[in-house]
C-alpha cells in the first residue's frame, strides 16, 4: 500500500516538476522572442543614425553618389549580433534574381504628384513598355488634378465635391495639396491594389508570391515583371533648394537686371571674350529662358563650360524648385512620363548615363541625347540633383528571429537631414527575399550566430 501511495506521489510531483519547467522554457522563449524583438529595433535605430550621418556628410549637397559608387555600407551591415539593410532600387537592367537591391532611394527619382502637369500624370496611366500594367486599367490622371486644383470644375475624366458627395460615406475632395502619398487611395475611382501594384511588399523586387498569379496573395499577372503601384512611383517630397553649394542665391539668367553679375561670373570662369560671345548669343539682359537646358542651347557653349557656371545660375528667382525629376537617377518608367522624353528616349537615356560619371554634373548631357527640341521640352522637369533621401532600414536581432522594417524620408535641403516621413512596414512581411533568410538560418545552425536557447 505504502509503496503504491509513494509511487503516485512521486509520479504526481513529477508530472508537475515537468509543468513547471516545460511553462518557463516557454517564458525563456517568449523572453527571448521580445529581447530580439527589442535588438531589432535599436538596430533600426543605429541604422537611421547611421544614415543621417552620412547624408550630413555629403561631399557636395544634393549629390547622391551613383549606386556603384556607393561609399556607405547598405547590405547586411554588422551592428552588435544582428545586421542591418538599407533596401534600394536596381538600375534598370541590372535587377538581380536572388536579392532585392541595396542602397539609398532617390525622391527626386519619383514624379511629384503635386507639381507634375497632367500631360506627366497622364502618361503613368497609358501603359507601354516601360509603364506598368496595374495602373494602366483605371486612369487617375485628371482625378489627381482635381484633387490638388483649389476649383471645383471638374476637368476631362476628373472629379470634385459631387462625385465624393456621392460616396458611401461621403467625404470632401482635398482641393488642395496632397499631404502624404498615401493620400492617392483617397481618389474617387482609386482600386486599394493600385497603391502597391504586384508589389505587397513594397521592396521594389519580384518575390515569388508576385510572380505566381492568385495562387498567393497578391492577384499579380504572371509575367515574371514587377508591375508596381502608384508608391513606387510617386512622392510629394522633391523639392530642390536654388541656391549653390556653398548656399548662396543663384543669379537668374531670365532677370534683365543681373547680367553684369552673370557676365562678371562668365568672365571669371572663361575669359572676357567667351563672356561676351556667350551673352550675345544666348541674348542674356533681354531673353526668358524656359529652364537651364534652354539656356544652355541657346548660349552655344560646350559641356565643359557650362559644367563651370552650371550651379552658380537658375531661371527663376524662387528660393526652392519642387517636383524636379533627377534625369541621372529616375527609372525608365518615371523618365518615360517627362514631356519630350517618352516611351522613344528613356532607355537611351538609361543606357547613356550608365558608364558616365563627370558628365552627369550637369543637365547638359541631355541635350545630347534628345536633341534640342526634345531636350527644351523635358528642360523644365529635369535636375541633376536629390535633396530628399528614401532610407528603407530592415534590422534583424541576433539568430535572425526578429526584425523591424522603418522606412524614412529624409530632407537634405536645409543645414541638418530632418526625418520628413516615417513609416513603419514591418507588417509587410518579409522583405529580403528567401535567399538571405536562408542565409541566416545557415549562421544560426552553424553556430556562427548565438542561440538564446
Ligand atoms: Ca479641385
Ligand atoms: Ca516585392
Ligand atoms: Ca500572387
Ligand atoms: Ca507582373
Amino acid at each position: 500500500m505504502a509503496l503504491a501511495l509513494i509511487l503516485w506521489i512521486s509520479f504526481g510531483l513529477s508530472t508537475l516538476a515537468l509543468y513547471f519547467a516545460h511553462d518557463m522554457v516557454m517564458e525563456y522563449r517568449a523572453a527571448a522572442n521580445s529581447v530580439a524583438a527589442m535588438e531589432a529595433d535599436q538596430i533600426a535605430e543605429g541604422a537611421r543614425r547611421y544614415v543621417i550621418n552620412f547624408l550630413r556628410n555629403l561631399e557636395e549637397p544634393g549629390r547622391l553618389p551613383k549606386r556603384e559608387d556607393l561609399e556607405y555600407e547598405y547590405e547586411q551591415v554588422p551592428v552588435g549580433n544582428g545586421y542591418f539593410w538599407l533596401l534600394g532600387r536596381a538600375d534598370p537592367g541590372k535587377t538581380d534574381n536572388a536579392y532585392p537591391a541595396f542602397g539609398l532611394m532617390d525622391e527626386a527619382a519619383k514624379i511629384n504628384i503635386n507639381t507634375a502637369p497632367r500631360e506627366m500624370l497622364e502618361r503613368l496611366f497609358m501603359g507601354g513598355v516601360h509603364q506598368s500594367a496595374v495602373l494602366s486599367e483605371i486612369p487617375l490622371d485628371g482625378e489627381i488634378i482635381d484633387w490638388r486644383d483649389e476649383d471645383t470644375e471638374p476637368v476631362e475624366e476628373g472629379a470634385e465635391l459631387d462625385s465624393y458627395l456621392r460616396l458611401q460615406p461621403a467625404y470632401l475632395s482635398k482641393d488642395g495639396p496632397f499631404e502624404t502619398v498615401s493620400e492617392l487611395r483617397l481618389l474617387y475611382s482609386m482600386e486599394p491594389e493600385m497603391m502597391r501594384g504586384e508589389d505587397d511588399n513594397l521592396n521594389g523586387w519580384l518575390d515569388d508570391a508576385e510572380d505566381d498569379g492568385a495562387e498567393s496573395e497578391p492577384e499579380d499577372n504572371r509575367d515574371g515583371r514587377l508591375d508596381a503601384g502608384l508608391l513606387e512611383f510617386c512622392t510629394i517630397y522633391s523639392n530642390e533648394s536654388n541656391t549653390r553649394a556653398d548656399g548662396t542665391p543663384r543669379l537668374n539668367v531670365s532677370d534683365n537686371e543681373q547680367g553684369d553679375q552673370i557676365r562678371e561670373l562668365l568672365t571669371e570662369a572663361l575669359d572676357e571674350s567667351r563672356a561676351g560671345e556667350i551673352m550675345g548669343a544666348a541674348g542674356i539682359g533681354s531673353n526668358q529662358f524656359t529652364s537651364l537646358i534652354d539656356f544652355y542651347i541657346r548660349s552655344g557653349m560646350d559641356a565643359t563650360e557650362f559644367s563651370l557656371v552650371a550651379d552658380d545660375l537658375t531661371t527663376t528667382d524662387t528660393d526652392y524648385l519642387p517636383g524636379l525629376i533627377n534625369v541621372n537617377l529616375a527609372s525608365e518608367a518615371v523618365l518615360a512620363c517627362v514631356p519630350g522624353i517618352g516611351e522613344e528616349f528613356a532607355s537611351t537615356l538609361v543606357s547613356y548615363r550608365q558608364d558616365r560619371n563627370e558628365e552627369l554634373k550637369t543637365v547638359a548631357w541631355v541635350v545630347d541625347v534628345l536633341g534640342e527640341e526634345a531636350a527644351r521640352q523635358a528642360g523644365p522637369y529635369l535636375t541633376t540633383r536629390t535633396y530628399q533621401v528614401g532610407a528603407d532600414i530592415v534590422a534583424v536581432g541576433s539568430n535572425g528571429r526578429a526584425f523591424k522594417r522603418i522606412f524614412y524620408v529624409l530632407d537634405i535641403s536645409g543645414d541638418e537631414p530632418l526625418v520628413v516621413f516615417r513609416q513603419d512596414r514591418t507588417d509587410r512581411g518579409w522583405p529580403l527575399g528567401p535567399e538571405i533568410r536562408r542565409e541566416l538560418t545557415e549562421m544560426v545552425e552553424s553556430g556562427e550566430s548565438e542561440r538564446y536557447w
